[in-house]
Formats: C-alpha cells, sequence, structure tokens
C-alpha cells in the first residue's frame, strides 16, 4: 500500500454509506447490492483510500428526491412493504410494479436502499459542483431506468436524473455516458427535450428480445427540429460479443467527435458492468482494461466528472472493474496479484473465479461469438458524426 499516493493537483472523492450493501432484492435476483461490499473491501485492500477523500453519505431526503419524482410514487415507494403489498394493488400497476414485479420487487428496506443510493449520488454531484472533487465516485448508484413515476429494471429512483438536475444549477452543458450493456432510456427520456444535455449510451441492441428493447441508431430525439432537445440524444445499438478492440475504438472515436462538437462542462458517466464478457446478464465480451477504458478516456478530458455504477451481475467482476476504475482516477496501477489479506478472497479464487487476479482474461469466459461487423459500426460512426452537424456549444 505505499505505493497508493494522492494524486497531484486534484481531489478525488468516494461516496459510500456500508447500508447499501445489506439490502436484498430475493434470492433468485440478479441484482446484489453485496457486490457493494466486495468492491469496497477490494477498495481497502489496495490501499486506495490513502489517494481519495472518503465520505460517508447521507441518505436522499424525499423532499430532494420529488425534484424529479411524482410525489404519490415517492409515497408508494416509501409506504409499500412486503407485509402490506397486498393493499396496494392500483399503485402496484399504476407505478408498473404489477407487470415488472420481478424486476422490480418490494423487498424489506427497500425505501432505505433507494434513498441511500441517492444520497450518495447527490452527495458526490455537490463535491463535483463546488469543486471539491475534480472526480466524484458513487458505485451504488446508477439506476438509470427509473422514470418520473414508475420503476423499471432493477430501478426504483433515477439518482442519475437527481445529479444531473442538480449539476445543470452550475454547468450549462452537460454530457452523459452510459457504458452500461443497457439502454440508458430513463435518462434519455428525463432530458429528452432540452439541449443543455446531451446522453449517449452503449449498449445492446434488439427490440423484443433485450431488455429494454429501446436506443436504436435513429433514437436522437425528438424529431421536431425545433424542439431543443433534437439531436441531443444519442446511441450506439450494438449486438452480441462485441471485443475490446472493436469497443474502444469506437468509443474513443465517438465520444471524442460529441466532446468536440458539444463541448460539455461536465461530464457524467455510468460505468455498469454489465458490458463485461462473462456477465450473468450481459452480452459482450469485454475485459477490464477495456471498459476502463472509457473512464481514462474521459478523465484525460480535465472536465468535472461524476462516475457511477449501474447493472454489473458477476459480483466478482463488478468489484474488480470497479477497483480498477477507481485506481485509474487516482492514477495508481494495481498489482495483478489481489491483496491476500482481504475478506471473501475465496470469491476470487480457483479457476472459475479468476484464479486471485485483479485482470483475468474475460473474453474467453463468455461463448458470445461477436456479431458485430466492420461495417455496421462504421454505419454507426458515420451516424453519429453527421447528427453532430446539428450541434452547437
Ligand atoms: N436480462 C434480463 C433480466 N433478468 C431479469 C430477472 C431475472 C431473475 C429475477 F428473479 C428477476 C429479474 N430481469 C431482466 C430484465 C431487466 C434487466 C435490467 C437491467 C438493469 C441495469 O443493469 O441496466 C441497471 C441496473 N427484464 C426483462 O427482460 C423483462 C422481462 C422483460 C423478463 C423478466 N421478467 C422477470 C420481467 C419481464
Ligand atoms: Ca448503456
Ligand atoms: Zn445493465
Amino acid at each position: 500500500n505505499n505505493c497508493i499516493e494522492r494524486p497531484q493537483g486534484y481531489n478525488v472523492s468516494f461516496h459510500y454509506n456500508s447500508k447499501v450493501e445489506q439490502h436484498h432484492f430475493g434470492k433468485t435476483h440478479p441484482m446484489k447490492p453485496w457486490r457493494l461490499q466486495l468492491t469496497k473491501q477490494l477498495v481497502l485492500g489496495y490501499g486506495l483510500e490513502y489517494a481519495m477523500d472518503m465520505y460517508q453519505t447521507r441518505p436522499a431526503t424525499k423532499q430532494e428526491i420529488a425534484i424529479f419524482h411524482d410525489r404519490g410514487y415517492l409515497d408508494f415507494l416509501e409506504l409499500v412493504t412486503p407485509n402490506n403489498v397486498d393493499e396496494y394493488r392500483d399503485e402496484q400497476n399504476k407505478y408498473n410494479f404489477g407487470i415488472e414485479f420481478y424486476d422490480c420487487p418490494v423487498f424489506d428496506g427497500m425505501w432505505d436502499y433507494i434513498s441511500l443510493y441517492s444520497g450518495a449520488t447527490m452527495d458526490a454531484a455537490r463535491k463535483v459542483c463546488s469543486g471539491q472533487s475534480n472526480i466524484a465516485i458513487n458505485w451504488s448508484g446508477g439506476l438509470h431506468h427509473a422514470k418520473k413515476s414508475s420503476a423499471s429494471g432493477f430501478c426504483y429512483v433515477n439518482d442519475i436524473v437527481l445529479a444531473i438536475q442538480y449539476m445543470m444549477q452550475y454547468y450549462s452543458r452537460i454530457l452523459y455516458i452510459d457504458i452500461d450493456v443497457h439502454h440508458g432510456d430513463g435518462v434519455e427520456q428525463a432530458f429528452h427535450s432540452t439541449n443543455r444535455v446531451m446522453t449517449l449510451s452503449y449498449h445492446k441492441y434488439a427490440p423484443n428480445e433485450f431488455f429494454p428493447g429501446t436506443g436504436g441508431l435513429d433514437e436522437t430525439g425528438p424529431k421536431d427540429t425545433y424542439n431543443e432537445g433534437a439531436h441531443h440524444s444519442l446511441n450506439v445499438p450494438l449486438k452480441d460479443g462485441i471485443d475490446d478492440h472493436e469497443y474502444k475504438e469506437l468509443f474513443k472515436v465517438v465520444t471524442g467527435h460529441v466532446i468536440e462538437a458539444y463541448k460539455p462542462q461536465a461530464i457524467v458517466i455510468q460505468c455498469g458492468a454489465d458490458s463485461l464478457g462473462g456477465d450473468r446478464l450481459g452480452r459482450f465480451n469485454l475485459n477490464i482494461t477495456a471498459h476502463g477504458y472509457c473512464v481514462e478516456f474521459v478523465k484525460a478530458t480535465h472536465l468535472p466528472l461524476l462516475i457511477i455504477g449501474g447493472g454489473g451481475y458477476t459480483p466478482r467482476n463488478v468489484a474488480r472493474t470497479w477497483t480498477h476504475e477507481t485506481a485509474l482516477c487516482v492514477g495508481a496501477q494495481l498489482h495483478d496479484d489481489l491483496p491476500w489479506h482481504i475478506p471473501y478472497r475465496r470469491a476470487f479464487s480457483g479457476e472459475r473465479n479468476g484464479d486471485g487476479k485483479l485482470y483475468p482474461d474475460l473474453s474467453t469466459v463468455s461463448l458470445k461469438q461477436n456479431q458485430n461487423t466492420a461495417e455496421e459500426l462504421h454505419t454507426i460512426v458515420k451516424n453519429v458524426h453527421w447528427e453532430m452537424r446539428y450541434v452547437h456549444s
């Protein structure tokens, strides 16, 4: 740990409340808040806390969450429990719990969980806006599917929208980037009609086959060109099995074009780790370093940066990735051998679990063939570039 030093000239902050990791969505549910504990332990195991400001965050208040969400919806989220859920039949349907009950279950302490992850993201956003942090990190946030008055895809409250709305008081143009394997539909929808937020999501796209089914290449905002939001939603729809080289190249060129044209004053990046090879729900073949490349790339812009988590359903790899990305932020290089003294070391040991290494080869874990053709990727680049004609800083 002696080699972990504070970066010179800039501040990185880590925002966390360990109560968040104690929640359970249910035995068979793929979302495991426990992965956050695993991540924190790796971060501490490598001594990265010596290089950052560590904040224990408070839960967001209902008032703070109501800046974006519907009051009635929040009343429901606050009051419903597994014991009284049957008394809320109408609300369940109204707020999308009926249809998506298995995706968004009512579980014990659900409101605590919601206010904890939202509170940590808001805390991180405040540190960025005050200039106290150049980079602020909250791995428990990034729940990009939640809508104003409905839950969707494991997301109840959209902490990203709350953070961006807060940041809009300080910055006139904010770029939101989403590298979760799923389309960042909730964030896109929330800022549909404004040119002050540009949303850019990279995801697996297959309508009727892969959740949530939106985010096609032609989905670029309102089609009415007088609407300020026109051309300010960007999507990079991909197929199964994209590899490190293709993804990095695509991310560099597309994000590069967008930054050059839009000239954002701050960046928010959602780092869902379900885009890694071998993820339980994902379809890509990325290694940890390719995922991390996206963080390196946005860090290199030297713009105020908010980094949040998101999906990620193979907990050991989620922890590896987010630890690697925390290290990138502070400019530390980590040893490929995981520290010996961490709790749950067994979760990372053995051939199936990555042999005690930080950077196991994940491209070989997934059996997904790369279905993306060079031509398709070229079309994406061309389209985004073309779309930038309408974008002015
Ligand atoms: N893919 C997938 C998937 N798996 C599940 C699931 C599995 C077991 C359970 F006990 C509960 C749920 N749900 C889904 C997806 C939602 C994916 C959400 C990703 C979230 C994120 O990573 O982007 C951000 C945190 N839901 C569906 O595919 C919808 C259904 C269409 C099929 C599954 N059933 C349960 C609901 C309807
Ligand atoms: Ca995405
Ligand atoms: Zn996801």
